[in-house]
């Protein structure tokens, strides 16, 4: 499943047409759809308490019943026959095969991506008329759903009351698709959307996007400046003429506030930074297989193997005329060299090393480097096939 999840759309009409603007449905994307996760193995998670789950359970003891895991065998022993949904969170960091899936959104910057989430329904199974802040494609991995769609709905738009749950009390339906294994549906943000099980085991995995509002980006990368910076810097007014009216803020305050504020924002390689850190933040503690305390040690162990990229691991990379900076799980590693710079990039596309990166004489910058992702757990050993 390398090839895009496209189908027979070009990446660029999409990226022109589709994303962002309106919803597409791509039947039978997948050259040959494998399902990359049973059912009872995705029940299995759910009752592992590192894995966020939820059970919605349409006629529950309230309407529209939450249930939060981990979950117990009784829990699913007592379910209704029908009119339920699991939903399992970031499975893709559980289950490898799950991950490769995002290997067909390379059209996409992949620090866009959020965790792929994974729902299973009995029949009748739906989680309500709803809309997301973000971006999804919804890929039909096993059985059918029935997907109504409606238009583009916000914060102001009436909900149900009575549950935990933001399902829309008033929801207009203008398209309606079956889906089938291997269909995907995409949906722009604050597009509203009904998806109902049609028949048992219907799985659906759903391929979010991360989007920080206006709102984050404000708060986090001024709290990024604010705690770079001493207190001895302060608001200047060597320049401060008589007032006309001394109870007056006039322009050229404003203006001094706006040049503090400017001196900050404009700060390219601060925002680089701030902003790596932050697309490429674990929402999970990393498993760290084992630790090398120097190049020595780890060639001896690298004997035979490849090096890959954890599934858990999120990289990125920012190059300008003054710096190259890889970002790997909230972590930065300024890349000097042309060829450490290479090794970050060819990570980034392809999330895996071989042998003849490292062999032949890494330099001194190259084996810090591949040491460093090892010991943080961003990469480990995995064995030749
Ligand atoms: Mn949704």
């Amino acid at each position: 499943m390398t090839s895009s999840i496209l189908g027979q759309i070009e990446p660029n009409d999409f990226l022109q047409k589709y994303w962002q603007k309106k919803p597409l449905v791509i039947r039978q994307a997948f050259n040959d759809f494998e399902l990359p996760v049973e059912a009872d193995e995705l029940a299995g998670l759910a009752l592992d308490e590192e894995v966020e789950s939820r059970i919605i359970i349409e006629k529950g003891k309230i309407p529209w019943e939450l249930k939060r895991g981990p979950f117990t065998e009784e829990t699913f022993a007592s379910l209704p026959p029908s009119h339920w949904t699991l939903l399992v969170q970031a499975v893709d960091h559980w289950v490898p095969d799950v991950h490769h899936i995002l290997e067909g959104f390379d059209f996409l910057p992949s620090w866009r991506m959020d965790d792929i989430m994974i729902s299973v329904a009995s029949d009748g199974g739906s989680v309500g008329p709803h809309f997301d802040q973000y971006d999804v494609f919804l890929i039909q991995a096993e059985g059918k759903r029935h997907w109504q769609i409606g238009p583009v709905y916000d914060a102001s738009s009436p909900k149900l009351e009575g549950t935990e749950l933001h399902i829309l009390s008033e929801f207009e339906v203008l398209e309606e698709h079956v889906m089938e294994p291997g269909d995907i549906l995409y949906l722009p943000p604050g597009v509203g959307h009904n998806g109902v099980a049609v028949g048992d085991n219907c799985m659906t995995i759903s391929v979010g996007f991360r989007a920080p509002s206006h709102r984050e980006i404000l708060m986090q990368y001024t709290d990024f400046i604010a705690d770079q910076l001493p207190d001895s810097m302060r608001y200047a007014d060597s320049d401060q003429t008589i007032p006309a009216n001394k109870g007056e803020i006039d322009d050229k305050a404003l203006d001094r506030l706006q040049a503090i504020l400017r001196e900050h924002i404009e700060d390219r390689s601060k925002l680089a930074q701030w902003f790596g850190h932050q697309m490429t933040q674990l929402k999970h503690e990393q498993e760290v297989d084992c630790q090398f305390e120097s190049w020595g040690t780890l060639l001896e162990a690298l004997s035979g193997t490849t090096l890959a990229v954890n599934e858990g691991s999120r990289l990125a990379f920012r190059k300008d005329n003054e710096q190259f900076i890889l970002f790997a799980d909230g972590c930065d590693y300024p890349c000097l060299e042309s060829v450490t710079q290479f090794i970050a990039m060819d990570l980034c596309k392809n999330n895996v090393l071989y042998p003849e990166d490292w062999e032949n004489q890494a330099s001194a910058e190259v084996q810090t480097l591949i040491l460093r992702l090892i010991n943080s757990g961003s990469l480990y050993i995995q064995e030749m096939y």
